[in-house]
């Protein structure tokens, strides 16, 4: 970890608003000093040889695995949020590096036929990778963006969350354990409008990866324009669960809570906009209600548990401001020390601030809808376009559907978005670029073409 001695940031638990960490923060000059690192180690890791660049990711996830309960529970402090929920996320991280080190060896380049001679392409990797993670999925969303960067071939330096430090630094000594060199994995934990903004602007950084909110990606693509950066943003979301009368309605409203108040509904994939068709909307509304009173909300570390508090009192003062209509269900949450807010259940109509905007919070908005056409029009009339789920029992809707949202990951029948080796990512102000599967690593690596002159 590159970091000022001189400066610290406090880290505290979101369920009891006690400090759990101090940290050294670093400026300027740290993220300057790690791209310098991560600069001088490139060489010698793009030249690792494949097998070998495998066998040490391989090993990090082996590390993981075995780290698995401390990360998880550093994780749950740190964020708040259920210790059944890290496990889990830590099991895909382990799962994530398992993907891309058995990716190594299996991205490369072609041969293309042209007269005259042969020409070959190769996945060259871009040098220093600066990755920027927000504090909603901490270890998870690095994960996705280290595993093909440092499969492809980079070195990086990782900016996490100036709340959420604690299980990156975690990762990069056990990456270090794992015997991946000093230099190609650099955290610094700094604030992100200036150890971020740093990175954006880096001439030695070729790219930036960034998950955050669509403000600050919007000021890391300016800032990244300076040196003609590569960027992958993946920004909010305001994603709609489209449930038809055709559905199984029990089995949609069971499974429609854990879309959006998972993570306390800080999630940019939450479906926080539940679109209902007429002629069911009643009793599916009713059957919501049982399935959100169900949620079991409290103590992060009890395995029971499936929501915790918000991250912290900023958050949860934005939350309750989207709190001011026609509330249909408003369920309970701890009281005294933590950032408790509870699910609650807001009836909308798609022109309401609670259904345009990202609430970050267990706020979800239940909006009727008349038939398809109309379903379809009000999914599609938002700025983002990140997830969303179709609930019906008819196929041939269930695709075409599908295929009229403007959203980059949707389920059927379902509540899921991400999938170790599934592309995730999204459209309009969703952002760009597809992280995970093997999609994310034509992000990491550029395309070289060489012609060989043979007549
Ligand atoms: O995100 P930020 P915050 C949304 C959500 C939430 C809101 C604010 O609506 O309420 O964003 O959360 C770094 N240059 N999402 O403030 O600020 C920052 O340090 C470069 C959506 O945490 O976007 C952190 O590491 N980097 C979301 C990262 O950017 C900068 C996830 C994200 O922080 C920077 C989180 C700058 N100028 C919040 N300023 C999702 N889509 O998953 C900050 N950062």
């Amino acid at each position: 970890m590159v970091c000022n001695p001189t400066v610290a940031v406090t880290v505290y638990n979101p369920a009891t608003e006690e400090p759990i960490a101090k940290l050294p923060e670093a400026g300027v000059d740290e993220a300057d000093a790690a791209v310098a690192r991560a600069r001088a180690a490139f060489p010698a890791w793009r030249a690792v040889a494949p097998a070998d660049r495998a066998r040490l990711l391989r090993r990090l996830a082996t590390l993981v695995e075995e780290h698995a309960e401390e990360l998880a529970l550093l994780e749950t402090r740190n964020v708040g949020k259920p210790i059944a929920d890290s496990r889990g996320e830590v099991g895909m991280v382990a799962d994530v590096f398992h993907f891309y080190s058995g990716a190594v060896d299996k991205h490369h380049g072609e041969t293309i036929p042209v007269g005259g001679g042969i020409d070959l392409t190769f996945r060259e990797p871009l040098g220093v990778v600066g990755l920027i993670v927000p504090w909603n999925f901490p270890l998870n969303i690095a994960s996705w963006k280290l595993g093909p960067a440092l499969a492809c071939g980079n070195t990086v330096v990782l900016k996490p969350a100036e709340l959420t430090p604690l299980t990156a630094v975690l990762l990069g000594e056990l990456a270090l354990e794992a015997g991946i060199p000093e230099g190609v994995i650099n955290v610094v934990v700094g604030p992100g409008r200036v150890v971020g903004q740093r990175l954006a602007e880096h001439p030695a950084v070729a790219k930036i990866g960034f998950t955050g909110s669509t403000e600050v990606g919007r000021g890391v693509m300016q800032a990244a324009a300076g040196t003609i950066k590569r960027v992958t943003l993946e920004l909010g979301g305001k994603s709609a669960n489209v449930v038809f009368a055709d559905a199984d309605l029990e089995r949609a409203a069971a499974a429609a809570p854990y879309a959006v108040f998972g993570n306390a509904g800080q999630d940019c994939c939450a479906r926080s906009r539940i679109l209902v068709e007429r002629s069911a909307y009643d009793r599916f509304v009713s059957l919501l209600v049982d399935a959100t009173a169900g949620v079991r909300v409290g103590d992060p570390e009890d395995d029971a548990t499936e929501m915790g508090p918000l991250i912290s009192a900023a958050q949860r003062e934005s939350v309750s401001s989207f709190v001011d209509g026609n509330v249909v269900f408003r369920g309970e949450a701890p009281d005294g020390k933590g950032f408790w807010f509870p699910c609650t259940l807001v009836e909308a109509s798609n022109e309401d601030r609670v259904a345009r905007e990202e609430v970050f919070g267990p706020v979800a908005a239940v909006i009727p809808f008349e038939d398809e056409p109309d379903a379809i029009r009000i999914a599609n009339d938002t700025p983002y376009g990140l997830s969303g789920s179709i609930w019906t029992e008819n196929g041939a809707r269930a695709l075409r559907v599908a295929r009229a949202l403007e959203t980059g990951v949707l389920s059927v029948n379902a509540n899921t978005s991400v999938r170790v080796s599934t592309p995730f990512g999204g459209f309009k102000q969703s952002g760009f670029g597809r992280e995970l599967g093997m999609q994310a690593l034509e992000g990491y690596s550029e395309v070289k073409n060489v012609f060989v002159a043979t007549d």
